[in-house]
């Protein structure tokens, strides 16, 4: 039987400058999602890339003096860097500036101007560049320094100019039907919320294209406009599954199981999106999860204040898993978080050297030492030894909820609970007072260590993939036997195998000694 496909995307970053922190917490956690429903045996596409038209991209370029290509070419190859350093598993990485993608956004306007939703006429609003959004006059706000701002804070300009329009004012009540009917296509349920009285107010027809600068995707039979840039941005998710060729071999993972994004573009997934679907004659994703934003200490990172975060440097200073496993566990998903690197440290030495390090290193040490370097000799298993694994097929049942939901920090939780019983467990079972007294219960008790740390470290895997890929070599685990089916007492430990020298998998953050 052919695997259940699963089709995952982050939003496809612009490249207007480097990659920073917020990026990579998307692509983070995306990455954990996306391995998640690999190790649980689905047929995963997992598609990440750069969003490169717009008036933001052909501002910058003009700014600092380059072509637009060469702005777009030189940061999207730092956004693909990003996305090997962080051991992002993506699939592909989509560009819109690829052949593919204008085949794909020309073959879409043209299904909705078909279905009759598209005019031409003239634009007269608000626009922000720096969110590439039009805004109604009563989202707009003078503040005393004389500019308007739009409601995400930036600041917005006149714009008039003749444009095409797409008729989103008929798509209304179809919107509110869909999150009626389907209440798990927004996720968090407070942007669920957002969005529904947002419709229920109106919407009015959107401004599709732009005749005054020329960084765009034709429009098709009238080429002196280009598509606004987020027709074409949205449209990236059906071009990496093949699209307008529905018989190419990916189409299969369409519709998307899981569009993650930034609470700040809800508006274009959940309204704007399934507009043009369902004009265009196309399924629907299945769900948009909008995350909360990453602050440096509680303040929005921006180049002005020169607070960005770099995430090569965060990742060189304090190890890949440590950054990974910090902003999953630290910041509940869809929520908004803090960076802070003392909240940095503190995970790192807590959870990953202290819990999970430990136990892994103190019993495989004395298995070492104690076992001849092979696994332990599993004697009769006791109630607290049963009890100890069981505890590990419960988090991945715990796990698998929370993910299917996104909530990411619940599914690491649920994982380290079991991580601090073994703690427990371990020092209870005081393995090295049964060496003299009972060396049989000591290999079991040792034995129910190892394998509860082979639980976990799969378990850890979508998180922490590097240190948990170290863990289950210690425990000499082939690699084809690491999925969550692989949890099952079938594929346990083997007394007898031979065990590899043990070594230390998660080292301690140690402050760098300050300058004498
Ligand atoms: O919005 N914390 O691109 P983008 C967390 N091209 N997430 C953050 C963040 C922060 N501090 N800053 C940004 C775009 N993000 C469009 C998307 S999709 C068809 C087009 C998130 O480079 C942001 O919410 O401004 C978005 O999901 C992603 O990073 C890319 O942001």
């Amino acid at each position: 039987m052919p695997s259940q496909t699963y089709y995952i995307t982050t939003a496809i970053s612009y490249p207007n400058g480097k990659p920073h922190i917020g990026h990579a917490y998307e692509l983070i956690a995306t990455d954990a999602l996306a391995r998640f429903q690999r190790h649980d045996g689905k047929d995963v596409f997992f598609l990440t890339g750069t969003d490169e038209h717009g008036i933001k991209m052909y501002q910058t370029a003009r700014k600092e003096g380059v072509s637009t290509r060469e702005l777009a070419d030189r940061n999207a190859a730092e956004f693909k860097r990003m996305a090997e350093a962080l051991g992002a598993s993506n699939d592909d990485f989509i560009r819109t500036t690829e052949e593919r993608h204008y085949r794909s956004s020309q073959a879409i306007w043209k299904a909705m101007a078909d279905n009759g939703d598209i005019y031409k006429g003239g634009y007269a609003g608000w626009y922000s560049v720096r969110d590439e959004a039009y805004y109604d006059e009563d989202e707009v706000e003078l503040r005393d320094d004389g500019v308007r701002y739009g409601p995400q804070g930036t600041p917005v300009e006149w714009v008039e100019e003749e444009s095409y329009f797409f008729r989103l004012s008929a798509y209304g009540d179809r919107l509110l039907e869909l999150y009626e009917e389907r209440p798990d296509f927004i996720g968090p349920v407070e942007r669920r919320n957002e969005i529904v009285s947002f419709v229920k107010s109106g919407l009015k027809d959107l401004s599709i294209s732009r005749t005054t600068f020329d960084w765009g995707i034709p429009v098709p039979g009238d080429e002196k406009h280009v598509m606004y840039v987020w027709v074409d941005a949205l449209t990236n998710y059906i071009t990496g599954v093949g699209y307008p060729d529905e018989n190419a071999d990916l189409w299969r993972f369409w519709p998307a199981d899981l569009h993650v994004i930034g609470k700040d573009i809800t508006r274009f997934h959940t309204i704007y999106w399934p507009a043009f679907l369902m004009s265009a004659g196309i399924e629907l994703p299945k769900r948009v999860f909008g995350h909360g934003f990453v602050f440096n200490r509680g303040e929005k990172m921006s180049k002005s204040v020169g607070n960005v975060i770099d995430p090569f440097v965060l990742v060189d200073h304090y190890g890949l898993d440590q950054v990974r496993y910090f902003l999953l566990r630290e910041v509940p998903f869809g929520q908004d978080g803090n960076y802070s690197h003392d909240a940095i440290v503190n995970r790192t030495n807590a959870d990953l050297a202290n819990d999970l390090g430990n136990l892994a290193q103190r019993s495989l040490s004395m298995i070492a030492k104690n076992c001849g370097g092979v696994v332990p000799q599993k004697g009769a298993l006791q109630d607290v030894d049963t009890a100890m694994l069981a505890m590990a097929d419960d988090a991945l049942a715990t796990a698998r909820k929370a993910m299917g939901v996104q909530a990411i920090h619940q599914a690491l939780a649920a994982v380290f609970a079991v991580v601090a019983e073994a703690n427990r467990y371990f020092a209870g079972q005081e393995p090295w007072a049964l060496r003299k007294t009972d060396p049989a219960r000591m290999e079991t008790v040792l034995w129910t260590t190892a394998e509860t740390v082979r639980r976990v470290a799969i378990l850890c895997q979508p998180y922490v993939p590097g240190s948990a890929a170290k863990l289950l070599d210690l425990l000499a685990v082939p690699a084809d036997q690491r999925d969550f089916a692989h949890l099952a007492d079938a594929f346990a430990l083997t007394s007898g195998d031979a065990l590899p020298a043990p070594q230390p998998v998660f080292p301690r953050y140690v402050e760098p000694e300050t300058a004498a």
